[in-house]
């Protein structure tokens, strides 16, 4: 980013605090305080071991059912304090817990990574099929790949958390990706994804043609697994 664009980013910060009317400190102490509150992160903890109970049983029938993995790996992650501020400001919301909870749908988020790019659709209409889950957006960054070259299923589900005494729906954002969409998206997180380097034309330009590269790789390869399950 230039300098300008960074002291653009700088004011912006500034009006936020400025609007809010609370000294910029206590704002993200306030937030990390409420964020990192045990019960708090307990929940978005919940939803996430549910989900991944349900893709972990998923992948056990998928697997029987196809005589192959599906799912390579999963990861899942909450989102840190300091990433929650950032996206509030990218987003233009105050930097408070409410708006943090109301705006956000990553919070808590799950990766999931298919071995080939047919699969990822597979998971994500599975995942669909839940009754008890509520799909509350997608987004197919595969049929629309992002300007950058980044390509994944985004879907942000409702998952349904139980207490004691009540049911609480939480939302976990899951990305549904193949082994190469993730070896190109890990790649562009080191070098240019909120980084510097991404605003660079060159390399812009660059890593969005790598993505089409592995674009076409990841097909033939799938071109390849359908015609061996046909010999
Ligand atoms: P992090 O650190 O991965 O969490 P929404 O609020 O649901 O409408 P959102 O989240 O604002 O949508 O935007 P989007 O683009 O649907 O999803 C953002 C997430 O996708 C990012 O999360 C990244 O994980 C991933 N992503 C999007 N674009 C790129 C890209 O160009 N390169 C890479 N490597 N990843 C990308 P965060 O919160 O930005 O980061």
């Amino acid at each position: 980013m230039s300098k300008k664009g960074s002291k653009n980013k700088k004011n912006r910060i500034e009006i936020k605090r400025e609007t809010t009317g609370v000294t910029s400190l206590s704002i993200e102490e306030q937030l990390k305080e409420q964020i990192e509150a045990p019960m708090v992160r307990l929940r978005y903890a919940c939803a996430i071991d549910v989900m991944q109970a349900k893709l972990r049983m998923m992948n056990v029938d998928l697997t029987e059912q196809k005589s192959r993995q599906v799912i390579r790996n999963m990861s899942s992650r909450i989102k840190t304090t300091d990433s929650i501020i950032k996206k509030l400001i990218k987003k233009e919301r105050k930097i408070t817990f409410t708006e943090a909870v109301e705006a956000l749908n990553d919070i808590a988020g799950i990766r999931v990574v298919c071995y080939f790019c047919d699969d990822i659709y597979e998971v994500a209409e599975n995942i669909k099929k839940q009754k008890d889950l509520r799909v509350l957006k997608e987004k197919d960054y595969v049929k629309n790949p992002k300007k950058s070259g980044y390509q994944s299923i985004h879907l942000i589900v409702g998952v349904p958390v139980t207490y004691l005494e009540k049911t609480e729906e939480i939302r976990v954002e899951i990305q549904i990706r193949s082994f190469a969409m993730d070896y190109w998206a890990e790649l562009d997180t080191q070098m240019c994804y909120k980084k510097d380097a991404g605003q660079i034309e060159n390399v812009e330009r660059e890593i969005k043609a790598y993505s089409d590269v592995i674009a076409g790789i990841d097909y033939q390869m799938l071109e390849l697994r359908r015609r061996i399950e046909k010999m």
